[in-house]
């Protein structure tokens, strides 16, 4: 069972849709009788997280958190689908070195200009108008990955393709 152990660790901005390729993904992943769980930046600041923000040190301190427990259920032999902003290098790399088993980066790029035309959550609006700080891509940075392991151009197709992108991506790597 441990051999499938693996971190996926999805990046991207907010509302690139990481969540939703992570959760198409997952259930892929069980149709093939493969172990997997999500870990979402948005479930986990509502109760792990919840005594953070979004200044940098918090977002490192969140995406340190994450790593931690990825790690954990990965050593279970799951493969673990992490949704996180997580915008800064560094602190993807943090990540990296917690996991300690199989990491890939994958990073969910939908332009910015895609996700404020979405803008499902009025956040970005919000953002705009200064009710929302430190808010990544308008008021804080966003370093897309250099050379992420798999480069997902979520702009350009749907959630559901790329979720076969993904899944396809897991089932390789992990057979
Ligand atoms: C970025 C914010 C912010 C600020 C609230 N900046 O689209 P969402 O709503 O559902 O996902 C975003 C979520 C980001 O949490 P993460 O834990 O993934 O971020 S990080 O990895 O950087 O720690 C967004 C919402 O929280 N949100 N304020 N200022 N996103």
């Amino acid at each position: 069972k441990g051999h499938k152990a693996r971190v996926i660790w999805l990046t991207g901005l907010s509302g690139a849709g990481k969540s939703t390729i992570a959760r198409l993904a997952e259930r892929k992943l069980w149709a093939d009788g493969i172990d997997a769980c999500v870990l979402d930046g948005d479930t986990l600041r509502m109760g792990l997280c919840s005594d953070l923000g979004f200044t940098e040190a918090d977002r490192h301190e969140n995406v340190r958190r994450a790593a931690e427990v990825a790690r954990i259920l990965a050593q279970t032999g799951q493969v673990v689908i992490v949704a996180l902003i997580s915008p800064l290098e560094a602190d993807r790399g943090l990540a990296r070195r917690i996991a300690g088993v199989a990491f890939d980066e994958v990073f969910v790029d939908t332009s910015l200009a895609t996700c404020e035309e979405r803008d499902s959550k009025g956040l970005y609006r919000a953002a705009r108008e200064g009710k929302i700080e430190n808010f990544t891509g308008i008021s804080a940075p966003y370093e897309a990955p250099a050379k992420p392991d798999l480069h997902i151009i979520a702009d350009k197709s749907n959630a559901e393709q790329n979720a076969v992108t993904l899944t396809d991506y897991i089932l390789r790597k992990i057979r």
